[in-house]
């Protein structure tokens, strides 16, 4: 049965922020063991080059210098893997190539960034002194840094298991299909667009304190991540050490965004060294050194066609994909360049006849991994701009060309072309509520005010559906326990980088055992129970479930104890508010009592698969024609995210993925040098990080039909934000420039693209 949590209210603040903006979080660089030395890299300085000699022996002399570790120390420690999630096969059953990521590199450095040297001192200043002092002979050899130019006849190779440059060939739908579709189609929109590049950057920089305990032989490894057993099984898949000689520990993490779910080399070469020096050893990351070699987002190149018949029914899309992977294959980037989009490939439309091939490009570049939206913003756009496109050549409204096209209420459950399941929704009523909201009908006069100003005004739409992750195990185990003094606590394997789950998980328990959220507390990543990490905004409908289904067991098994102490048999035994009753003996019995006389826990699970998010975000841009910078006047979004746990929390989730997905479109950029491969965004003086004041406000509502899947009816928000907010702003500003004949325009629209395209179309180019 499909739950909605109320009753309890929400709290007025999340019950973690108290802590977190008094300065009492704990990030992973907050850990300082006893004995701990610091470890300081040396990074590549080039992009492509054979390593002729690495000299070491001056920072091993520097005073405080206890060690240095090239790739040597790795290859002989056997760290010579990498894990990468995809196993499935791609177009005529080719499979995908996974050449071997060096934790520190002999021969070979592949990125800008990439470490090579690891010195480890009494000091952060005497191992960053020492590293100064490592000589590294290269020879140079030529870069690529974009997928095309990499998947061109005479590129330089980077891997020589990967001819061509050529990671994976995969493809998902008909070709025939939708080749006839387009074939004989009375109309065919065709675009090619730029989805960048992009750094996460969360606010919390990588680092990691990492200490091996000799008497068991285990590692304890405090670092930020997205759930401690992704960070165990990869480390394990690496060093060939079992996983449950891992112990994780982190508590607050600053944010991830996709970024925080991988083992990086880093790591392993610090477990290393704490075992070989037998102190723990300390590294933090600068937030340069994190540019260049924390994994970066999306980077896809994509040629979209979108076949319509006269009256505007979408008849055939056909997707020609070509994805930056960057030098190493990361262990989330692969699947969100090709199982992820193709899983949402039809959008919220009707269309019989779709194919799309994915073409994955290994670049001299940092590795992109799955970055919040992780192929899903990127396919949504794609489709959205299409659709824009092809309603502004037919000279029909957009939202109207989108309402002849949707996928109607009563054809879900919804199989699509490429084989996914959507659940319920109500795709026409999301797009109806979204356009009266917005005031769509009067945006000709807002245009009209805009214009005697001066300005450019345009009108942005995008309908999106989006697949949550169904997650890298099986099922989810969450534990309740009934502590001596009457306090719930819940542990859970997935982990909070910020999205409120000690407020949201805390409500779903204390929603289900009928008391008061603040007796409820949740501990994460301290057990090792068997589940996911958060990722792919499936927690709540995960683990979330999870946490009701174990508030509940622990019910029923609290009911067998309190009728043991009230002697009667549990079949008379009722719960209602944290309290058991005797039906006839009227005896009572509060979970308090009960605990203490017999604190106990127990450990519930379950299954969950992906939920289908959904939304229409109508947005609108102010266009300054003399500077080319673009204002978003007006944001409105209408969410199906299911039975909605926290309404604050969500509404937190669609801002801050509406203005990352916004930063992208309007300003966020990573660049590489084509000709030398350097990184010229290696800072925030160079890359444009969105700010507060890039939206002036966003209005939100839900639109919640429940997801049937799962016993709270949730489905994922975390990412949905950016999903719409790409498409629709894009849209917007297309929509102001395109009455001056602008047809094209890729992200991100900075002021001087925005500038430029303006000029060239006032004097006809
Ligand atoms: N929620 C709710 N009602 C719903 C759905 C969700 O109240 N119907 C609440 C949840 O309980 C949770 C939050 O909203 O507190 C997000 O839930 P969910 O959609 O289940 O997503 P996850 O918890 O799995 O979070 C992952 C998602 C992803 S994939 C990225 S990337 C992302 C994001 O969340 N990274 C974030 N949001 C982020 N927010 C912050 N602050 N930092 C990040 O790194």
């Amino acid at each position: 049965m499909v739950h909605a949590v109320h009753g309890h209210g929400a709290p007025a603040m999340r019950v973690e922020d108290e802590r977190l903006v008094t300065g009492r979080g704990t990030y992973a660089s907050d850990w300082n063991l006893p004995g701990q030395l610091y470890a300081h890299f040396v990074r590549a300085d080039r992009a492509h080059a054979d390593i002729v000699s690495i000299h070491v022996d001056a920072a091993a002399k520097h005073p405080g210098v206890k060690r240095v570790y090239t790739g040597e120390d790795a290859v002989r420690a056997g760290y010579t893997k990498y894990l990468v999630l995809v196993s499935y096969t791609g177009r005529g059953g080719s499979h995908i190539i996974k050449p071997a990521r060096p934790m520190l590199p002999t021969h070979r450095v592949r990125h800008v960034g990439e470490a090579v040297v690891m010195v480890v001192a009494d000091t952060p200043v005497a191992a960053q002194d020492a590293a100064e002092l490592v000589r590294i002979e290269y020879r140079d050899l030529p870069a690529v840094v974009s997928a095309e130019a990499a998947l061109a006849p005479g590129a330089p190779l980077l891997h020589d298991e990967a001819p061509g440059n050529l990671a994976f060939d995969y493809e998902s739908g008909n070709e025939t299909a939708a080749a006839a579709a387009i074939a004989q189609a009375a109309h065919v929109t065709r675009a090619k667009f730029t989805v960048t590049r992009v750094a996460p950057n969360p606010m919390e920089p990588r680092a990691c304190v990492l200490r091996y305990d000799p008497d068991d032989g285990t590692y304890h490894v405090h670092v930020c991540i997205q759930g401690i057993n992704m960070m165990r099984k990869q480390l394990s898949a690496i060093t060939d050490v079992p996983e449950d000689k891992f112990v994780v520990h982190a508590r607050d993490v600053g944010g991830s965004f996709g970024q925080r779910s991988a083992a990086y080399p880093e790591y392993t070469i610090q477990m290393l060294a704490a075992k070989e020096l037998g102190r723990p050893i300390k590294w933090t990351s600068t937030r340069s050194e994190g540019m260049a070699s924390d994994s970066h987002g999306r980077a896809n190149l994509v040629e979209g066609e979108l076949a319509l018949d006269r009256d505007g029914k979408f008849l055939g899309l056909r997707l020609n994909w070509t994805a930056d992977m960057g030098a190493y294959l990361s262990v989330t980037g692969s699947a969100s360049h090709t199982r992820n989009p193709t899983a949402c490939m039809t959008g919220v439309y009707r269309i019989p006849a779709l194919y799309g091939r994915f073409r994955l490009a290994f670049t001299n570049t940092v590795p992109v991994a799955a970055y919040r939206g992780a192929g899903r913003p990127d396919i949504a756009y794609v489709i959205e701009r299409l659709v824009n496109q092809a309603a502004a050549e037919l000279k029909i409204d957009p939202a109207e060309l989108r309402r002849r096209n949707l996928i109607p209420p009563e054809a879900f459950p919804y199989k699509t072309p490429t084989g996914s399941t959507y659940d319920a929704t109500d795709l026409p009523a999301v797009l109806a509520r979204a356009v009266r909201f917005a005031d769509w009908k009067g945006f000709a006069a807002r245009r009209a005010k805009s214009e005697k100003a001066g300005k450019l005004r345009g009108l942005g739409i995008a309908t999106v559906i989006e697949n949550t992750g169904a997650g890298l195990f099986p099922r989810d185990e969450v534990e309740v326990e009934l502590l001596t003094s009457g306090e719930i606590q819940v542990f859970s394997v997935s982990h909070s980088q910020g999205q409120g789950h000690e407020t949201t998980f805390g409500m779903i328990v204390a929603d289900a055992l009928g008391v008061p959220l603040e007796r409820v507390r949740l501990r994460q990543g301290i057990k090792p129970l068997f589940g996911n990490h958060t990722g792919g905004s499936r927690s709540t409908a995960g683990a979330g479930s999870v946490c009701r289904i174990a508030a509940l067991k622990l019910i029923e098994q609290g009911r067998s104890f309190a009728a043991e102490q009230m002697e009667v048999e549990p079949s008379q035994v009722d719960y209602a508010k944290g309290v058991f009753s005797a039906r006839e003996s009227k005896k009572k019995l509060s979970l308090q009592q009960l605990a203490k006389v017999k604190p106990f826990s127990v450990v519930g699970e379950g299954s969950v698969g992906s939920t289908f998010p959904n939304g229409c975000h109508v947005s609108e841009v102010e266009i300054d024609p003399e500077t080319g910078v673009t204002r978003v006047v007006a944001y409105h979004a209408v969410d199906d995210c299911g039975n909605v746990i926290n309404h604050a929390i969500v509404e937190g989730q669609v801002h801050g993925a509406v203005v990352q997905g916004v930063g992208q479109i309007l300003g966020e950029e990573v660049v590489y040098d084509p000709g030398t491969g350097q990184l010229l965004t290696g800072s925030f003086m160079d890359y444009c990080m969105p700010r507060a004041g890039l939206i002036p406000g966003i209005r939100m509502e839900d639109s919640p039909i429940p997801a049937t899947n799962n016993v709270l009816g949730v489905k994922g928000a975390g990412e949905s934000g950016c999903t719409a907010s790409m498409p629709s702003v894009a849209n917007a500003v297309m929509d102001a420039l395109r009455p001056l004949g602008v047809n094209h325009l890729d992200m991100p629209m900075t002021p001087a693209r925005v500038w430029r395209a303006i000029q060239s179309a006032k004097i006809g180019n």
